[in-house]
């Protein structure tokens, strides 16, 4: 078991890190406070700081000349079937489990707890977790197997997020086919280095972003335990997308088979909607990276072809399969992961160590780190990438309002489920325009595909002008 350092060693320690200033207020803290910091100052890496942060300050950006467009395969392919049918094989033995990054704050979003608890759906207004969770039991039924969730969390909504699956019971599903686990924290820096007091007992850290949930994954013994009982591929997703497919043999028979493919780590597209579109794009630099819509160099954000095509188009929408095995090698690492740091310079409330006054920035002060999972693309040995429709697995909730909203996410998800009733032969009610005159939901229990509406609807019709929840 490990104890805490004391106080001298921790001086020390902070001596030789030229952090001394954290204990600057020692003498003014009662003995609980007093543990607190000194358990907080151990966690910190405070040896590496000045590397991370140089590492992160020298990160390589892709020169325009050096960028090449990715050739995706297509959802329809001529194979689909063949690579489907590999992929239905892997679900049926237990060889795939789900997992989902939650960690972060929502803040855009403006909802006060986790995002996972928003209300997303568009009659039923279910929340995200709910619906991710009854996509797992609709394939845990379909395929007669147990798929485990990784449900990763934050400091920061961990016990909010538990309490939620708690009082859904879990959405149903067996307490012991839900693992959740927090991400880990990074120090915020000054812009020289020093490690913020946010309290006069307690340094200022932020999430270690959603590159930081394949070490967190590891720490949390997710890996053992998956490896363990046979699990070799992790069908990875972000908490604010209705329409994803969480199990999708298709992508889980491409990442497994196909020619090209190591099967470390395989990842999904749309195409962008417009060149200012806030999406990373896959492009080959001269491996596969995504390229993030903050550092895109124009004239690479904005180029078209002779026909007016986006040129580098295909837009990541944070969905990948990672290859467990992949996720080990990544993290037999000192610092627990080979992904490397992102810095932004941001606004970080913090306490003065010399003055002893709590300040709020009007200007950005401190450098958070983070890192990025889709950075792990730059590690596997020949990572594929899939192109899907739009409509079929993307309804993003980001904003409160405008693009990526709500109320967009809401529509197109109606616009797939109308998709998916047309498809099965079911008549849905429209206006002069073509428009829906109806809100249909489709719940993942009553449907996974409109093959499956198909035989559910059998005989049934939407009345115009309705709400309606299959
Ligand atoms: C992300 C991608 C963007 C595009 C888009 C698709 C990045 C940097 N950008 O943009 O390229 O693919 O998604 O929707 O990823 N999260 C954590 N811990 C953290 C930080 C984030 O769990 O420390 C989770 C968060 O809960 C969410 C996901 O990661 O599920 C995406 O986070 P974001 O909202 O910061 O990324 P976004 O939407 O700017």
């Amino acid at each position: 078991m490990r104890t805490t350092p004391s106080v001298a060693e921790t001086k020390q320690r902070l001596e030789r890190t030229g952090q001394q200033h954290l204990l600057a207020f020692w003498d003014s803290l009662d003995e609980s406070r007093r543990e607190a910091l000194l358990e907080a100052i151990v966690q910190l890496p405070l040896e590496h700081i000045s590397s991370m942060l140089s590492q992160a300050a020298s990160l390589a950006r892709p020169a325009a000349a050096d960028i090449r467009p990715v050739r995706p395969y297509l959802r329809n392919m001529a194979d689909a079937s063949k690579y489907r049918a590999i992929g239905d094989d892997l679900v049926k033995r237990g060889k795939v489990a789900a997992f989902i990054v939650a960690g972060g704050q929502g803040t855009r979003l403006g909802w006060r707890g986790p995002k996972g608890t928003y209300p997303a759906t568009p009659v039923a207004g279910k929340p995200l977790f709910r619906v991710f969770a009854e996509q797992i039991m609709a394939a845990e039924r379909a395929y007669g197997v147990r798929i485990p969730w990784f449900v990763m969390t934050s400091e920061a909504n961990h016990h909010e997020t538990e309490r939620f699956f708690d009082d859904n019971r879990w959405f149903g599903r067996p307490r012991g086919d839900t693992m959740l686990f927090a991400q880990g924290m990074v120090p915020s820096v000054s812009l020289d280095g020093q490690v913020l007091l946010e309290h006069a007992w307690q340094p200022a850290l932020n999430p270690d972003g959603h590159g930081g949930s394949l070490k967190a994954l590891r720490q949390a013994g997710a890996i053992d335990h998956m490896q363990a009982s046979g699990i070799e591929h992790l069908c990875y997703f972000q908490v604010d997308n209705p329409n994803v497919h969480v199990i999708d043999p298709l992508f889980l028979g491409l990442h497994v088979a196909a020619p090209d493919s190591s099967a470390e780590m395989s990842s999904k597209c749309v195409l962008k909607r417009d060149v200012t579109e806030k999406v990373g794009v896959f492009v080959k630099a001269p491996r596969l990276t995504v390229l993030e819509y903050s550092d895109a160099p124009k004239e690479i954000a904005e180029a078209r072809d002779a026909s007016g095509e986006i040129v580098y188009g295909e837009g990541s929408i944070a969905i990948h399969i990672i290859g467990v095995e992949f996720i080990r090698k990544l993290t037999d690492h000192p610092l627990g992961s080979v992904l490397p740091w992102h810095r932004a310079i941001k606004k970080v409330p913090f306490v003065d160590p010399v003055s002893g006054q709590r300040t709020d920035p009007a200007e950005p002060n401190a450098i958070k780190l983070e890192s990025f999972v889709f950075d792990a693309l730059h590690e596997a040995e020949s990572p594929i990438v899939l192109r899907t429709d739009r409509v079929e697995e993307f309804a993003p909730i980001k904003n409160a309002s405008g693009e990526d909203s709500p109320a967009t996410s809401k529509a197109i998800q109606v616009e797939r489920a109308v998709r998916w009733l047309k498809e099965a032969g079911i008549p849905v009610p429209c206006h002069a325009n073509g428009q829906p005159d109806c809100v249909v939901e489709i719940s993942p229990l009553t449907a996974r595909s409109p093959e499956d509406l198909r035989r559910t609807m059998q005989g049934k019709s939407i009345t115009a002008g309705t709400e309606v929840l299959l």
